[in-house]
C-alpha cells in the first residue's frame, strides 16, 4: 500500500513538470541592435508567444545597467518612446517587438554590443494569478533585423 501511494505521488510530479515545460513562453527571432563606442542605449527585439495569457513585467541583462520595456508610438507627427510597466501577451498570440514598435530598451550599456556577439536576457512574466516566472534567452547582436522567418519587408533577393 505504501509503495502504491509513493508511485502515485511520483506520477503526479512527473505530470506537473511536463505541464510546466509545455507552458513555456515561446521566444523567436530575437536580436539586439549593435552599438558603436560611446553609445549608451540600444534596443532588443523578438517575437513572444505565450501559451496562456500573461504579461511581460521586467527584463534584465548583464550587458546593461537598466533594461526597460518600451513602446514607440506616433503622437501627432512626432514619434515618441515611453516605458511600459508591462506588456500584455494574450494566449497563443504572437506579440512582435520590433523597431518602431514595442522593444526592450537596454540602457547604461557597460560596453558596445559587437555584431555577431550575443546578449543574454532574463524576461520576467507574471500571469493572471500573479505568479512570476523567469525565462532566459540569448539573442544575437546584429545591425539589422535577421532575414528569413517571413519578414514582410525583407529585401527580395532571389
Ligand atoms: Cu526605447
Amino acid at each position: 500500500m505504501n509503495t502504491a501511494s509513493k508511485y502515485a505521488v511520483s506520477v503526479l510530479i512527473a505530470g506537473m513538470s511536463a505541464a510546466t515545460a509545455f507552458a513555456q513562453v515561446k521566444i523567436e527571432e530575437g536580436w539586439a541592435r549593435a552599438t558603436v563606442q560611446g553609445q549608451k542605449a540600444t534596443g532588443a527585439f523578438m517575437k513572444i508567444t505565450a501559451p496562456q495569457a500573461t504579461r511581460l513585467v521586467a527584463v534584465t541583462t548583464p550587458v546593461a545597467g537598466v533594461a526597460e520595456i518600451h513602446e514607440m508610438k506616433m503622437d501627432g507627427n512626432v514619434m515618441k518612446m515611453r516605458a511600459l510597466p508591462a506588456l500584455d501577451l494574450p494566449a497563443n498570440q504572437a506579440v512582435e517587438l520590433k523597431p518602431g514598435s514595442y522593444h526592450l530598451m537596454l540602457m547604461d550599456l557597460k560596453a558596445p554590443l559587437m555584431k555577431d556577439s550575443s546578449v543574454a536576457l532574463t524576461l520576467t512574466f507574471k500571469d493572471a494569478k500573479g505568479v512570476e516566472t523567469k525565462q532566459q534567452v540569448s539573442v544575437p547582436v546584429n545591425t539589422v533585423a535577421p532575414q528569413g522567418g517571413g519578414h514582410p519587408h525583407g529585401d527580395h533577393k532571389h
